[in-house]
């Protein structure tokens, strides 16, 4: 096929028909296996045991997995089922977190970067894991999306895996190294035509808080998305579609009326809704609230009007490091008791005004859908092709795709260009921690900064971008000028953007478990551009030890500091390293 748009290759390449169809043929050799989860619930797929739970009204629980040491990932996959189990609460499944070197092929994993996810050599190594308990195995990170998407499909299949996700980092993460589009986006393709071939019902998971909900504004937009993704898997695979959201959903009331909206939708069975990870800031106590706060608001969800997503209780740790298989225990046990409390909830529910936010919520999305459709169209995109659909999307992106087709008015004035019909929590979250973190900043040093106003050049070194945009709003808010590094930023390619744009400095915001690594890398990118630029970094400064198999991420705050770099703990210190640099001047 040759193509018409700008937006997409010139050369000829595969039609998605095609690709769908490679993907399809290969279903004679890779079909589901058998997995303890399907024979302990007598079903051929997650997919009807959800359709099942609905009918009965049972309230599902997911919680999250994947230690870099496979044993490790084995043993938890074992131990934290049958522990809940004894309590009389069921694990229903484990969503398994693979590293970011697993979204590359296996021949070329070994040069990967790696990040703290688990490592799973072959098919073998899915089976096994997917097996150490009766629990739904859902293989959602970095799957689809990646080159490697088509060989992990392959082995989560065969390991008995009835959902494999996921769809949403397709649009957003990046793997060091390894970012040809056109090559994720045809493996994803053919991924997709083995899932779709299977015998039995295989869904195709998207998380949309992994993709374009984190960046979008407003919350029609983010609904709209799960509307486009539904449309285009279904339509043009056949393959049913579940959608997973929640991370950034912090009002209740908001979120519940998301679930209603999908309900209305039709848009489910849908996988889990995620917790509210990002209410997390504080200790296990204090975190505490905000896992009541979002169980609640998710187990009156499936209990009033159920899509099938079960629920996620993230254990209260998850803001200070991995958690530990006991705190996974824990928040699985804590769920189960939320969920027997929230059954004397319902009556307290305003039911008139949920269904009212969730039916503006689903015009507004609807009219998104339907503008970005039809703007997919009139940039020459074919929206029956699904190679062509999923390409365009990803390159246009999320600010883009808002900007231009958002269901609410024109807004020059706000952050995505149109003013939110219904405004995600996000934006306003991070102004409240800007001015939290400039409180009781000396005025003199907020003086000099305004002044000299000092040009920053704000990157990430993955798809973390909420330090950024935190940095970003932060020196716009003390008068220097933010100038951008782009997300997922690789350190050459910083290092170039810093000797076109000369910022007096650099500020990281990383998470990746990679901090000392992605230092080194920049600071010796600079030098070969002869650049000697201060580089402040902050986010999650750890990284797992070289060679290690078995280790969490440790703290590298002191060598980075030895190596060179202005190692930020907080936010806040954003002022004092700029009145150094401009006192210096
Ligand atoms: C939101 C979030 C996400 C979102 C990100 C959306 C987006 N577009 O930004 C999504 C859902 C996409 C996501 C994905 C993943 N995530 Co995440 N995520 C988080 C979460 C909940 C919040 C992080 C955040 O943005 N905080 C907001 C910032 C503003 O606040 P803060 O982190 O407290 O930062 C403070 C300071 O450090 C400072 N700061 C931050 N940066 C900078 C920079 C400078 C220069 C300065 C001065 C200050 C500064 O500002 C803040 C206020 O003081 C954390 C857990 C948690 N609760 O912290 C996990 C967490 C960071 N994620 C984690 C992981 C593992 C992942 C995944 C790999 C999971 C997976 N397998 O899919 C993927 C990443 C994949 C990839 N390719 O990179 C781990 C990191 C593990 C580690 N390194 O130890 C964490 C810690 C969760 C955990 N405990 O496991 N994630």
């Amino acid at each position: 096929m040759t193509l018409s748009s700008p937006l997409l290759p010139v050369e000829s390449l595969p039609t998605g028909r095609e690709l769908l169809a490679e993907g399809a043929a290969a279903a004679r050799d890779w079909s589901v296996g058998p997995s303890a989860f399907l024979a302990q619930v007598g079903e051929t797929s997650e997919h009807a045991y959800k359709l099942r739970c609905m009918a009965e009204g049972r309230v599902m629980q997911h919680a999250q997995l994947g230690y870099r040491d496979p044993e490790k990932s084995c043993r938890a996959y074992a131990e934290i089922w049958a522990a809940c189990d004894k309590r009389g609460v069921t694990v229903d499944r484990y969503g398994l977190c693979l590293d970011w070197s697993m979204a590359v092929p296996r021949a070329l994993r070994a040069r990967a970067t790696r990040g703290t996810g688990m490592i799973l050599a072959g098919p073998e190594d899915f089976a096994r894991l997917a097996n150490s308990a009766p629990v739904a195995a859902h293989f959602g990170d970095f799957v689809l999306g990646f080159p490697a998407a088509f060989e992990n499909t392959k082995a989560a299949i065969a390991a008995g895996g009835t959902v494999i996700g996921n769809l949403g980092q397709y649009f957003t993460f990046r793997i060091p190294g390894h970012d040809d589009d056109v090559e994720a986006t045809q493996q994803t393709v053919r991924a997709l035509g083995l899932i779709a071939a299977q015998p039995v019902p295989v869904m195709v998971h998207s998380n949309i808080d992994d993709g374009y909900a984190a960046q979008f504004t407003d919350l029609t937009s983010c609904l709209g998305m799960v509307l486009i993704e539904r449309d285009l898997i279904e339509r043009l695979t056949g393959a049913p579609m579940g959608h997973c959201y929640g991370h950034h959903f912090s009002d209740p009331f908001a979120r519940l009326a998301f679930q209603r909206a999908m309900a209305m939708a039709g848009a489910m069975p849908g996988t889990m809704i995620y917790g509210n990870t990002t209410s997390y800031r504080g200790s296990a106590a204090e975190n505490y609230g905000g896992l009541a706060s979002y169980l609640l608001a998710d187990a009156l969800g499936q209990m009033m009007r159920p899509t099938g997503h079960a629920i996620n209780a993230v254990p209260v740790t998850e803001n200070e490091r991995i958690p530990e298989v006991d705190e996974v225990i824990e928040a699985q046990l804590f769920a189960g008791s939320m969920i027997r409390h929230a059954e004397g909830f319902p009556p307290m529910i305003d039911n008139p005004a949920v269904d009212l936010l969730a039916t503006r919520l689903l015009e507004g999305a609807k009219r998104f859908q339907s503008n970005v459709m039809r703007g997919l169209a009139d940039r020459g995109v074919d929206t029956g092709c699904l190679f062509q659909s999923l390409l365009a999307l990803r390159r246009l992106g999320a600010r883009v795709l808002e900007r231009e087709y958002g269901a609410g008015p024109e807004d020059p004035k706000t952050t995505g260009g149109r003013a939110p019909l219904i405004a995600a929590t996000l934006i306003e979250e991070l102004a409240e921690m800007s001015a939290a973190a400039l409180e009781g900043a000396p005025a003199d040093s907020l003086d000099r900064i305004r002044r000299a106003a000092p040009r920053v050049m704000v990157a990430t070194s993955d798809v973390h971008e909420h330090g950024k945009m935190l940095i970003d709003r932060m020196a716009v808010d003390i008068g220097a000028i933010p100038l951008d590094g782009g997300v997922s930023t690789e350190p050459e390619q910083l290092a170039r953007l810093a000797a076109e744009h000369k910022p007096d400095i650099i500020a990281i915001s990383t998470y990746n478990g990679v901090a000392l690594g992605y230092y080194r890398a920049l600071r010796q990118a600079l030098a070969e551009q002869g650049l000697d630029i201060p580089v402040l970094i902050g986010g999650r400064l750890n990284q797992i030890p070289e060679g290690s198999n078995t280790s969490l991420p440790v703290d590298v705050g002191d060598q980075l500091a030895e190596a060179g770099a202005l190692v930020c703990r907080e936010a806040r210190e954003l002022v004092e390293r700029l009145d150094a640099l401009v006192s210096r001047a």
